[in-house]
């Protein structure tokens, strides 16, 4: 899979980048991520990419004849176009549905905001799939364009060590729990021991076990993904 990031701020993922299982991914070439600054398609002597908005208010927005040029040029940079898809608080809620779906594409295009936003026409020219991370706001799109590429990557065959710990993972579909209270060595800390059916050794009352421990977390913690209607998520 090929990653193209288009970013105010590449800096932002450089660091993320070079983080150990992508790295490990990227080095086996199960993954390419190529950071584009976007202020390279400025074409004047301020590099300015974005203006006053029209109508007046506060912030500034990213200009059309800046970002729309850019992208198409790194569409150009593959045999094959990207999807191209938007950060921004205005997109569509980011879950493991959509996380999966992003990684069935051979190549993605995360176009990164700043200041107030693109201006509108950047939306109709370019048909972005605009992708949120959640009712909050932040600075910028990279920090959620890296939550995607960190999201996504762990799809991609052959990335985790354990094929199956992406597949039993919370979230993923088929499976609507949280995980299971874990435990590892010492048997007993502070006075806090381990539940004795783990250390049992008996395979059937462990399993049991994890089901109620899973059944009652998420029944306490997150009612909702017990809906039938999460399902949809
Ligand atoms: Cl993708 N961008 C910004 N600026 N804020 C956000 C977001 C994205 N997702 C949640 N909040």
């Amino acid at each position: 899979m090929r990653i193209d990031v288009l970013t105010l701020f590449p800096g932002i993922f450089e660091g993320y980048l070079s983080e150990s299982i992508l790295e490990d991914a990227i080095e086996r070439g199960l993954l390419e991520v190529n950071l584009y600054d976007m202020r390279q398609w400025a074409r004047d002597k301020h590099n300015t990419m974005d203006d006053r908005p029209f109508g007046g208010g506060p912030g500034m927005v990213l200009k059309v004849d800046r970002v729309v040029p850019c992208v198409e040029e790194v569409q150009t940079y593959a045999e094959r176009p990207g999807r191209v898809v938007m950060l921004t608080p205005q997109g569509r809620l980011l879950t493991q549905r959509v996380v999966e779906e992003l990684a069935s594409e051979e190549r993605l295009i995360l176009l990164c905001g700043r200041y107030e936003g693109f201006d509108q026409r950047i939306v109709d020219i370019l048909r972005p799939d605009e992708i949120s991370i959640g009712d909050y706001v932040l600075n910028g799109g990279e920090v959620a364009a890296a939550v995607i590429v960190d999201s996504v990557m762990r799809l991609i065959p052959g990335v985790l060590g354990d094929e199956a710990s992406a597949v039993v993972d919370s979230f993923s579909s088929g499976n609507r729990l949280l995980e299971e209270d874990q435990y590892t060595r010492p048997r007993e800390y502070r006075g806090l021991r381990a539940p004795e059916i783990l250390l049992s050794g008996d395979h059937g009352l462990v399993d049991k076990w994890r089901e109620i421990n899973r059944l009652e977390k998420t029944f306490a913690r997150r009612p909702d993904l017990l809906d039938d209607k999460a399902s949809d998520n």
